[in-house]
């Protein structure tokens, strides 16, 4: 059999579990999670090599409505138009719902999808919530009376549950792909740069650390980055909008900032496979969510 090829977008309303599921596939973090709705900022792909094909997915920004007042906020807007630019030319999308059921914030989803050439597949995950599969049958029925996918396929992300069925997702994918050579090398798991990667990581910290409104206020911006052979010193600026948030990022007696810094610096030690000295700054840059030039320095590239 020949090579196969291709792109796979993967979709859905904020935490359906899109990053998990390109994370388990690629078995790397490189796109971060949390559980709260709306991680995901930015395009990444996470690249999966093996015998027989290359499949390039492109984890996306949840999909969410823009209401009058969030609309205001750039940022919102440039989420919304990554994810939904991300389906353009692709072999193949992957449409992910909860096994809890769809919601309307799904119907906005399969919406946006109405346009689409590429064959849909639907993905249920978190099949670990419910008590058996028998439970996901209706489901799978009430889904297939409302589009037209191409397949439909009950998961677990998380890879909680043996198998979680991933392998036969990966099955389902392959056969959507055109016969082609690999487009990356076969060692390349990303498109993303390690510096990008670790201001990720910080930001994942404070997505899964600080509460309420907070972490939605915050970005993450590395100054210094530099890899020597043996460790590799990195400082991160930690925007915030007002002194307040700067007062609550870092906590009492420095407390909260050091527990993020921490648990980044783990984590970086794992992706760069050595020792990592990282230094936090938290700096008050007002209004940065809603200014366009301060998105483009982010690296919020997509059409601002
Ligand atoms: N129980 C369970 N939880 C899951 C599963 N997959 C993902 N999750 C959890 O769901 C939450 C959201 O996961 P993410 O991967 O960040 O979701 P996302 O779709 O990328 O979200 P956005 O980037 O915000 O759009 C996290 O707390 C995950 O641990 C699963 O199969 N089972
Ligand atoms: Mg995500």
């Amino acid at each position: 059999m020949s090579y196969k090829f291709g792109f796979v977008t993967i979709v859905g309303k904020p935490n359906a579990g899109k990053s998990t599921l390109m994370n388990q596939i690629i078995g790397q973090k490189i796109s971060i999670t949390s559980h709260r709705p709306q991680t995901t900022r930015h395009r990444i792909l996470g690249i999966h090599t093996d015998d027989e094909k290359q499949v390039v997915f492109v984890d996306t920004p949840g999909i969410h409505a823009v209401t009058k007042r969030s609309n205001r906020k750039t940022i919102n807007r440039v989420i919304n138009k990554t994810a939904i630019s991300s389906i353009d030319g692709v072999d193949a999308v992957c449409m992910m719902i909860s096994a809890t059921g769809w919601t309307e914030g799904d119907q906005l989803v399969l919406t946006a999808l109405k346009e689409v050439s590429a064959p849909v597949i639907l993905v249920i995950n978190k099949i670990d919530k419910v008590k058996s599969i028998n439970d996901v049958l209706p489901l799978i029925a009430e889904s297939s009376q409302l589009a037209d996918f191409a397949d439909i396929v009950p998961i677990c992300a998380l890879g909680r549950m043996q198998g979680g069925n991933i392998e036969r997702l990966m099955d389902v994918i392959t056969q959507h792909l055109p016969e082609a050579e690999p487009g990356f090398n076969e060692d390349q798991i990303t498109d993303r740069s390690f510096r990008f990667l670790v201001s990720e990581l910080v930001r994942e910290q404070l997505f899964r650390r600080l509460g309420d409104e907070l972490p939605y206020a915050t970005a993450v911006e590395v100054t210094q980055f530099d890899m020597l052979d043996d460790k590799a010193q990195i400082n991160a600026d930690i925007w915030v909008e007002k002194d307040s948030h700067k007062a609550m990022v870092i906590g009492k007696k420095g407390d909260a900032l050091k527990a993020i810094g921490t648990s980044a610096r783990l984590n970086c030690e794992t992706l760069l496979e050595r020792k990592v000295f990282l230094e936090l700054f938290v700096k008050v840059r007002s209004g940065w969510s809603d200014n366009a030039r301060d998105l483009y320095s982010l690296g919020y590239d997509e059409g601002v």
